[in-house]
């Protein structure tokens, strides 16, 4: 029997065929390089517009997939309906739409139309009987220059939406990346990374944690440090990000849980508790919690390490953080959240989550010498703190008033330039002994 593509092609069933097509990516360049042609003369501007559903396949995974093709077809029809005549809509996959604007006179109308999008599709829409919210994630792009071509004005909403997802934006135009950003050579840093992590080639600096009241060092932070043959110094925020998106955090994490176990025993009879920061993808990771159970392994007592995380972190999947959190406490490991009043954590969680520690972001300790407001945050995080019987830490210290204001304001530790910039470990043994810290 031969088999052509007509006799293998599916008719609608009788289950109900819920009629969504998508058109092919091609096809949508093609009617962008339509639209571009249509300029040509004039000073107009084309505007691609890549819409995509936040978390549809969990919407898949939970409600359907009749369910979820029905919900992208409610969202078309509704931005058929809402947009001008004008605007095409496309629907380039079942997550996925292209909204091309056909003639912008100023870059701020694309700025417009992306908000209009955003609050047409945020209205709940009714799907087999249910209400349902979503949320949508965008990149855009527009023809600034006459040269660009269609292709490219989809290369470069395509490069916007992957910037908005990396970032954690809700939208992103193009022209909001830097160069910088636009030419870095991720797979090179990620394959360098990764060959680095194998030959341990990532270290670690420490930074002291000061108990005012005593001029006591009660611990160290331990901050990642690599300095790559080919880029050179590459930030920590840098290192993370891309050993998050590639699957390397894991790894990472047990690198700089290994740095700190094995520099508390080289410090012997010097050794300080030391913090090591987690980041979310580790907690959700069951490879961590073997890890760290593996306690027979350790060179170091539970009670001297902490494990950092933040609120952000935290807040994402709170339900399951306090799990993990549970767990942990439960071997003896301290808990510290960090970056704390940067993440909208609920009073419900704090109430009950079982952390010893609260650090409170430097952007609200830093701006405490201007701002009586910030002043008046850090006192009232400081209470609160206290009152459930958590260490308060005000982060990024850097000159003797923010200390006295620090004080003041009820924190019990500090850690910032101030007293110490993060250090490799040697010095910070010299550091110790000199104890060189400015003591009021
Ligand atoms: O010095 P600093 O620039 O070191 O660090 C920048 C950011 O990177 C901070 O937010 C810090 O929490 C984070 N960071 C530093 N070291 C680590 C690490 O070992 N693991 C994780 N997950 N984050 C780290
Ligand atoms: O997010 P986390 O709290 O883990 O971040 C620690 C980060 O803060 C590191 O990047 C560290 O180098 C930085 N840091 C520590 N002390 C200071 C300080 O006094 N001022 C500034 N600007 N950054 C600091
Ligand atoms: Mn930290």
């Amino acid at each position: 029997m031969t088999s052509t593509s007509e006799s293998r092609a599916v008719s609608p069933c009788d289950c109900g065929d819920t009629g969504f097509r998508t058109v092919p990516r091609d096809d949508a360049i093609c009617r962008i390089e339509a639209l571009l042609k249509a300029n040509r003369d004039t000073t107009l501007m084309v505007g691609v517009v890549l819409v995509e559903i936040n978390q549809y396949q969990r919407i898949r995974a939970s409600y359907g997939y009749r369910f979820a093709a029905t919900l992208s077809k409610l969202v078309v029809e509704r931005l058929n309906k809402e947009l001008p005549a004008k605007v095409t809509v496309l629907p380039l996959g079942l997550s996925e739409f292209v909204v091309l604007l056909p003639d912008l006179k100023i870059r701020q109308q694309l700025g417009l139309a992306i908000n209009k999008i955003q609050r047409i599709v945020f209205e709940l829409f009714s799907v087999m009987d249910s209400s349902f919210r979503v949320n949508v994630t965008i990149g855009a792009s527009y023809s600034v220059d006459k040269s660009v071509d269609a292709p490219e004005l989809m290369r470069l909403a395509d490069s916007s939406l992957l910037h908005a997802h990396d970032s954690r934006l809700p939208q992103c135009i193009h022209d909001e990346i830097s160069d910088e950003q636009d030419e870095f050579p991720f797979l090179e840093l990620q394959l360098d990374l990764e060959r680095a992590l194998e030959q341990n080639e990532i270290t670690s600096v420490f930074q002291p944690k000061v108990e005012m009241r005593t001029g006591r060092v009660v611990g160290v932070e331990s901050l990642v440090r690599w300095t790559s043959p080919i880029f050179g110094v590459v930030r920590p925020d840098l290192i993370i990000a891309t050993a998050e998106r590639s699957g390397l955090i894991n790894n990472l994490t047990f690198q700089t849980l290994n740095n700190a176990i094995l520099q508390y025993q080289r410090w012997g009879k010097d050794a300080v508790p030391i913090a090591v920061n987690l980041s979310t993808e580790v907690i959700n990771d069951p490879a961590l919690m073997r890890f760290i159970s593996r306690r027979n392994i350790w060179g170091m007592p539970v009670e001297a390490l902490t494990l950092e995380i933040t609120e952000t972190a935290f807040m994402e999947n709170p339900d399951k953080a306090m799990e993990v959190f549970t767990e942990i406490n439960a071997m003896g490991i301290k808990l510290s959240m960090d970056d704390f009043g940067t993440g909208y954590s609920s009073f419900e969680y704090l109430k009950n989550i079982p952390i010893q520690e609260i650090k409170i972001d430097r952007a609200f300790v830093d701006n405490m010498r201007h701002e009586r407001k910030d002043r008046l945050i850090v006192e009232t995080v400081a209470e609160l703190a206290k009152g459930f019987g958590l260490r308060v830490i005000a982060e990024g210290i850097e000159d003797v008033e923010t200390y006295h204001l620090a004080m003041d304001a009820g924190c019990d530790v500090v850690q910032g330039y101030f007293i110490s910039r993060p250090q490799p470990p040697d010095e910070l043994v010299e550091w110790l002994h000199r104890n060189e810290w400015y003591r009021p």
